[in-house]
């Protein structure tokens, strides 16, 4: 049986034209901008580990969140036990609590919509990103050579592949 993927927490948080993104400065996706978030704990729903996340983060308390995408990403080439296979659930969040504040592992930055840094981002970003920021609902998958590099893609109906 196939087993069920980890879950991930990502938030975007959204204000007038701009997106709130945050440059992870440790650990998993170290380098990167990304939205806010990170696993889900056996003890608490996904809703809650999104909320805890971007507190333990970047101080913010979300007030509502709309999930916007689900997106699984397998990375054939790391060993199993490494744990990197994972489905991220990611909302949008238009109210919150609190200003958001650089952490440990994050360093918040607001961007706007049309200028948002997907060269140094993850490589999926730009394939359901803007259709998230545009008010859709995506459904993503994606598989990854070595550590980052997207090799086949799928999301909400369009299939793809990189070659490079
Ligand atoms: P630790 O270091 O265990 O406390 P934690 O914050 O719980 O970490 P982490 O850093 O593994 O979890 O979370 C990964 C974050 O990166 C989640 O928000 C999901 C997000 N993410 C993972 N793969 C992604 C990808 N390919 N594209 C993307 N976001 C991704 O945009």
């Amino acid at each position: 049986m196939k087993s069920k993927l980890r879950q991930c927490t990502n938030c975007l948080l959204i204000k007038n034209n701009q997106v709130l993104l945050a440059l992870k400065k440790r650990g998993f996706g170290a380098g990167k901008w990304n939205g806010v978030g990170g696993k889900c704990q056996e003890s608490e729903s996904i809703e809650e580990a999104a909320i805890r996340e971007a507190q333990e983060e970047i101080g913010v308390t979300p007030l509502g969140l709309k999930r916007v995408a689900v997106l699984d990403f397998y990375f054939p080439d790391i060993p199993q036990d490494q744990n990197w296979n994972q489905q991220v659930i990611v909302f949008v969040v238009k109210e919150w609590q609190g200003d958001p504040t650089e952490s440990e592992e994050m360093s918040p930055q607001w961007f706007n919509i049309d200028q948002i840094p997907y060269s140094q981002m993850w490589e999926d970003d730009p394939y359901w990103m803007p259709q998230v920021l545009a008010g859709q609902k995506v459904r993503g998958k994606f598989t990854f050579a070595g550590e980052g590099k997207m090799a086949n893609f799928y999301v909400s109906g369009v299939v793809g592949s990189k070659q490079k």
